[in-house]
């Protein structure tokens, strides 16, 4: 006959295996249903001599205890391990939601563009801050009374008494630098920020972010500028986008446009391009007879404008977590 020890010996051995409540509830019907053999020998009980059935009783009783005890112990114990999961180090990582940070909105739209440039050959190229007039202006055909000069209003730096650096205004200083340490034909973008002493307004800020965009060849034409362009732009922002050019003024390129671009249904203004100067060319140290070449430079806040909606740039520069974090 079965005796106590060994029921109490296999309910602990099945309770060990009970990993959840349904397996628990299992091993609750296995030792106190109907079916059980508690339920058996206390249906036996009417049938004993008074004696045997109070001896009977008793012992029993001490069994259903202990088994309830026992159950009860084990679903106490897994809702507790539930509660402080035991954490498997061997298992694959997940992933962090909310709030442990993510990409800035412009440097999402950077990245996105140093990839399309990347993927139709274009070079990354770094560049510095800080720029000399030569570079920023001169060697771009604005000497130094150029009225040009005023379209973009220049923090400068006192150097020896003279104003001959500046924190660039824009990265198109990178054009003639580039152009006298490396041999076309060659296609790159220069990302970085650029400065300008200006009032800020809803789509004016005074640091900001531009790409240059600089490629010099045989043969290179104003339609492969706009092809170009078209690509990048419906690359970033889908292909129901469009650009268009407007006639413009830049002394260091010649024809000059304005670049627009449209998206839902407004047209934006972008960047300016063109196609490379001959004088720039000569001051690189390429020959103006054998190459061509174009530039484009944009705004990467403005281009993160448009695909986000943000109807003022300032924003997005601004430490305000309310309005960084809808751009998980
Ligand atoms: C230039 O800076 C030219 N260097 C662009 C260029 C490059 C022309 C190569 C030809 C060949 P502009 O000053 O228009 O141009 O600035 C270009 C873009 O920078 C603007 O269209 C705009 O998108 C962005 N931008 C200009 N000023 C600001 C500003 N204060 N805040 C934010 N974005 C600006």
């Amino acid at each position: 006959m079965t005796s106590q020890n060994d029921i109490i010996k296999a309910l602990e051995a099945d309770l060990v295996q009970a990993s959840n409540e349904h397996a628990i509830a299992q091993v609750k019907s296995k030792y106190l249903g109907n079916n059980s053999f508690i339920s058996e020998q206390l249906r036996l009980l009417p049938g004993l001599a008074p004696e045997e059935k109070a001896q009977k009783g008793k012992e029993l009783n001490i069994l259903k205890n202990q088994i309830e005890h026992a159950i009860t112990e084990a679903r106490e114990q897994l809702l507790s391990s539930q509660q402080f999961p035991i954490k498997d180090i061997s298992l694959p990582g997940q992933r962090f939601k909310q709030p442990y940070g993510h990409m800035h909105p412009a440097s999402r739209v950077l990245q996105e563009t140093y990839k399309i440039f990347s993927d139709l050959g274009f070079a990354v190229v770094d560049s510095g801050e800080i720029e000399t007039d030569w570079y920023n202006f001169e060697a771009l055909n604005m000497p130094e009374t150029h009225p040009a000069r005023e379209m973009q209003d220049t923090f400068y730096i006192k150097n020896n008494g003279k104003l001959d650096v500046l924190p660039r205004t824009h990265t198109s200083g990178m054009q003639v630098r580039f152009m006298e340490a490396n041999k076309p034909p060659f296609k790159i973008i220069v990302p970085g920020r650029v400065f300008r002493n200006e009032d800020e307004d809803v789509t004016h800020i005074w640091a900001f972010h531009q790409i240059e965009g600089l490629v010099v060849g045989e043969g290179v034409s104003m339609a492969q500028l706009k092809g170009t362009l078209l690509h990048v732009v419906q690359g970033i922002l889908g292909p129901e986008a469009d650009i268009r050019f407007r006639p413009s003024y830049f002394p260091y390129t010649e024809p000059s446009v304005e670049l627009d671009c449209r998206y839902k249904g407004q047209w934006l203004e972008l960047g300016g391009a063109g196609m490379i100067n001959p004088v720039v060319l000569q001051n690189g140290g390429i020959d103006p007879e054998k190459y061509t070449g174009f530039a484009f430079g944009w705004g990467a806040e403005r281009i993160a404008a448009i695909k986000y909606g943000l109807d003022d740039l300032r924003e997005l520069w601004r430490p305000r977590f309310e309005f960084l974090e809808q751009f998980v």
